[in-house]
C-alpha cells in the first residue's frame, strides 16, 4: 500500500471513531501515525518542494506571501501594493511561479510574494500546491485572500496550510518533552489540563517510540498540538484575512472571522491594507552607535519586536558575539540612560545600542 492510501485509510478510521475514554488511546496512536506519514510525504526527496521558479531570494526587512484560490485577485493586489508587474487575467492559474515585489512603507522594505492559486488537495501534490505552501512556511506574514462572494474558501486554504505544518495565528505550544534514558514517562503540569489525558500522552509518545521522558505542560494543549511539539518542524505564521473584489457585492458577508475588505480600484482599501501589514509584522527600528560618535538616527535597523542584543550582534557581524563584553542602551527598554546590559536584553522601538567589545 502506498503512503497516500495508508493516509486515506487512517483518516477514514479517525473520522469513524468516536472519542471517549475507551478509544482515546487508539485515537492518539492514529493521529500520530497520520502526522508521521504526512512528514514522510512532505520530505523534499519525495517530489521536492522547491525549484521551478519558486526559489525566490528573501529581501527587505520582512516577507509576506499572498495565498488564495485561483483568480481571487492575488496578482492584481501585488501590482497595487508594489512596483512589480505580475500578469493578471480572468482565467484560473494565470500565475505559474513566485513573483516578488517590494512595498516601501514607513522607511521599511517589505517583500511581497505573489504565488499561483492553490486548490483543494494542494498539500498532497495537486497543482503547484506543495511549492506554493512551502514558500508560505518561511514567510513572516501570510495574506489569506478569499473572494467576498465565497468566504467559505477559508476552510480549504486553512486545511491545506495545516496539512503542510503551518499553524496560523498561534504560538508554539509551551510543552517540554525531556527525553530520558530510564524511569518511564512522568507527566507534570503547571496549569489545569482539560484537553488531553495522560492516556493520550502515553499513546502518542509510544507511537514515537518514546518510552522514557519527563513531560511538563505549561499550557492546556490538544493531542494535535502535543503531536506538533513531537514533530517539532511546525511553522507558526500570523495571518490577515482579506475579502477581495469587495466592489462586486452589495451586502456585507456574514462571517465569524475578522477580515479586511479589498477592492483593487479602491485606493483607501489598499492604503488600509498597507498599514495593517506593517502593524501586524510588528517591526521596530533600533539605532546603533559607535564609541565617540553620535547615533545615526537616519539609518535605523528594522527588526521584529522582541529582538535581543544577541540577535542584533548576529545581524551586525559574524564575530561580534564572540567578542561581546556588554552593551550600552539608551531608550525605553532601560531605566538609566544609558544602561549597561547583557546579551539577553530585549530592546524596544527607537532604542540606541552601543556594543562594547572585549
Ligand atoms: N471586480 C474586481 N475584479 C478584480 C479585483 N481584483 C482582481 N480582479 C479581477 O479578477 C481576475 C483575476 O485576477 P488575478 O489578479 O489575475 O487573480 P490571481 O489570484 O492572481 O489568479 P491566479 O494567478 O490565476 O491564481 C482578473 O480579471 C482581475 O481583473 C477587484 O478588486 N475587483
Ligand atoms: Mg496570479
Amino acid at each position: 500500500m502506498g503512503l497516500q492510501e495508508k493516509l486515506k485509510e487512517l483518516e477514514d478510521e479517525l473520522a469513524r471513531t468516536q472519542k471517549n475514554k475507551a478509544t482515546e488511546y487508539h485515537i492518539g496512536i492514529v493521529k500520530s501515525k497520520i502526522a508521521q506519514i504526512r512528514r514522510e510525504l512532505l520530505s523534499p526527496k519525495k517530489g521536492g518542494a522547491s525549484g521551478g521558479g519558486f526559489d525566490v531570494k528573501k529581501s527587505g526587512d520582512a516577507t509576506v506571501a499572498l495565498i488564495g484560490l485561483p483568480s481571487v485577485g492575488k496578482s492584481t493586489l501585488l501590482n497595487r501594493l508594489t512596483n512589480a508587474e505580475s500578469k493578471t487575467a480572468a482565467y484560473a492559474f494565470t500565475t505559474l511561479k513566485c513573483i516578488p515585489g517590494t512595498l516601501e512603507y514607513n522607511n521599511t522594505k517589505i517583500q511581497i510574494l505573489d504565488l499561483p492559486g492553490i486548490i483543494e488537495g494542494a498539500k498532497d501534490g495537486k497543482g503547484r500546491g506543495r511549492e506554493v505552501i512551502a514558500v508560505a512556511r518561511g514567510v513572516d506574514l501570510i495574506l489569506v485572500m478569499l473572494e467576498a462572494t465565497h468566504p467559505e474558501q477559508r476552510r480549504i486554504i486553512e486545511t491545506e496550510l495545516y496539512g503542510f505544518g503551518i499553524r496560523v495565528n498561534s504560538r508554539r505550544p509551551r510543552v517540554n518533552i525531556g527525553k530520558a534514558i530510564r524511569g518511564g514517562v512522568t507527566i507534570n503540569h503547571t496549569v489545569p489540563i482539560t484537553k488531553i489525558s495522560d492516556r493520550e500522552i502515553m499513546a502518542t509518545l509510544s507511537s514515537y517510540s518514546i518510552f522514557n521522558a519527563n513531560v511538563v505542560l505549561h499550557q492546556d494543549v490538544t493531542v494535535d498540538e502535543f503531536i506538533d511539539v513531537l514533530e517539532g518542524n511546525r511553522s507558526y505564521v500570523p495571518v490577515i484575512y482579506l475579502l477581495t473584489k469587495f466592489d462586486t457585492i452589495k451586502e456585507k458577508p456574514k462571517v465569524d472571522f475578522e477580515y479586511l475588505p479589498i477592492s483593487a480600484d479602491n485606493k483607501e482599501s489598499i492604503e488600509k491594507l498597507k498599514a495593517t501589514i506593517y502593524k501586524r509584522l510588528d517591526l521596530i527600528s533600533i539605532f546603533t552607535k559607535r564609541r565617540g560618535e553620535d547615533a545615526d538616527l537616519t539609518e535605523p535597523m528594522i527588526v521584529r519586536r522582541g529582538i535581543s542584543i544577541s540577535e542584533v550582534c548576529e545581524k551586525l557581524h559574524r564575530d561580534l558575539k564572540k567578542d561581546f563584553r556588554y552593551a550600552l542602551v539608551w531608550g525605553t527598554s532601560v531605566k538609566h540612560q544609558p544602561q549597561r546590559v547583557g546579551i539577553y536584553h530585549i530592546l524596544d522601538d527607537k532604542d540606541v545600542v552601543q556594543i562594547i567589545k572585549r
